[in-house]
């Protein structure tokens, strides 16, 4: 019999690439989806068209906890990957009240759907560097104290205390990766990678002539999604649920990404990039770098692709779609 797993948020980037993981190993794959996102499957569906045919489908919101329930049940899942959220920071920032509200309850409505329909099941939760804020201690390991700096960082947060409770008092086997930032050619436009890669092709084709940015200063320790949902499914193999930082420990600056995108087009980024106060957040997080130790010794995880690689990846992909 395959193992079968439910993901929550195969949608977006990440749960695209975990669902590819998951069907290599012979999984089956279940994913809940939005109804507009069934509606509107050219849009919506995109990163998961080339092998939707290979998985299940199931309607429900992180809003709505009987549909959480129904999908719960209907699947009875072996493992479960609670990936979907509101995951924009600056948005979180804007609509403070979505975004807590939708991540903090969501989590607990799939917490509590799973203690009531698949007790055994093991559950990730997708944590994030964000709970560190203005950090304390660098690099940051599991043990570093957590301080968020935005509603995003703050709701996760709450998610992570959640999965520990239900850990501790009932006995899920439940996880959080406390994943950095990690990018690839399925990215959210809105996010300063893809935004600086996708500006960069447009640039350099001719269509388009600026890119308008925020704080160029801050620090993150970006690595490849590919890599990081192959950690997701290792926590879920061990023992013994646990927490892990998964990071590179290589920290890079905003400006030396964008540098390095119009490099690999042959342009000088000086001469594009304007900055908008519009793009700098009421509150920052200035340097993140991870200490992934503790998932390599445990786990046998290490991230495999480098800096220049993931923004030479990220720039020839944006370079030949906008050709196409
Ligand atoms: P993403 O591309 O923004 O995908 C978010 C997913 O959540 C989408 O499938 C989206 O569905 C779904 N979703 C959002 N609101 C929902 C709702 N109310 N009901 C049901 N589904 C909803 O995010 P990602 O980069 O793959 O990240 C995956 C998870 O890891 C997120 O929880 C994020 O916060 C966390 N994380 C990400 C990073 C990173 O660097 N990428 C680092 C640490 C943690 P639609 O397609 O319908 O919008
Ligand atoms: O910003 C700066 C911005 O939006 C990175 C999410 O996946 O990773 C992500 O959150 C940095 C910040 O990602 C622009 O101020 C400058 O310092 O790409 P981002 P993020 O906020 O780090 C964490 C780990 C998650 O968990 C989240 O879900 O870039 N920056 N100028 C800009 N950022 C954006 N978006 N746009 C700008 O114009």
């Amino acid at each position: 019999m395959p193992k079968t797993a439910l993901i929550t948020g195969i949608t977006g980037q990440d749960g695209s690439y975990l669902a590819e993981h998951l069907l290599a190993q012979g999984y089956e794959v279940h994913g809940i989806v939005r109804r507009v996102a069934l509606e509107d499957p050219s849009h919506r569906l995109v990163r998961i068209a080339p092998f939707i045919d290979r998985i299940h489908l199931h309607s429900a919101t992180l809003e709505n906890y009987p549909s959480l329930c129904e999908a719960m049940r209907v699947v009875k899942p072996d493992e479960v990957y609670h990936l979907a959220a509101q995951s924009f920071v600056a948005e979180s920032f804007d609509d403070s009240f979505s975004t807590l509200s939708t991540n903090i309850n969501g989590t607990h409505f799939i917490l509590s759907a799973l203690k009531a329909y698949a007790p055994e099941a093991r559950m990730y939760f997708a944590g994030t560097s964000e709970m560190f804020g203005k950090v304390v201690e660098s690099p940051q390991r599991e043990t570093t104290p957590f301080r968020p700096r935005s509603p995003y960082g703050i709701s996760k947060l709450a998610g992570y205390e959640l999965v520990r409770n239900y850990r501790e008092a009932y006995g899920l086997f439940a996880c959080s990766g406390i994943l950095f930032n990690h990018e690839s050619p399925r990215r959210g436009y809105e996010f300063v990678t893809r935004k600086v890669t996708s500006h960069a092709a447009k640039i350099k084709l001719g269509k388009a002539d600026r890119l308008e940015l925020g704080n160029l200063d801050a620090l993150r320790d970006w690595g490849h999604a590919k890599d990081y949902v192959v950690a997701m499914h290792l926590m879920l193999l061990q023992d013994q649920p646990d927490d892990y930082v998964i990071a590179t420990g290589k920290p890079h600056s905003v400006r030396d990404m964008v540098k390095l995108a119009f490099d690999r087009v042959g342009l000088d980024w000086e001469k594009y990039v304007v900055i908008n106060p519009r793009f700098v957040r009421p509150a920052e997080v200035d340097v993140l770098k991870g200490d992934p130790s503790k998932a390599k010794a445990q786990l046998g995880w290490t991230a495999t692709t480098t800096f220049e690689q993931l923004v030479h990846e990220m720039v020839d992909s944006d370079l030949a779609a906008l050709s196409r």
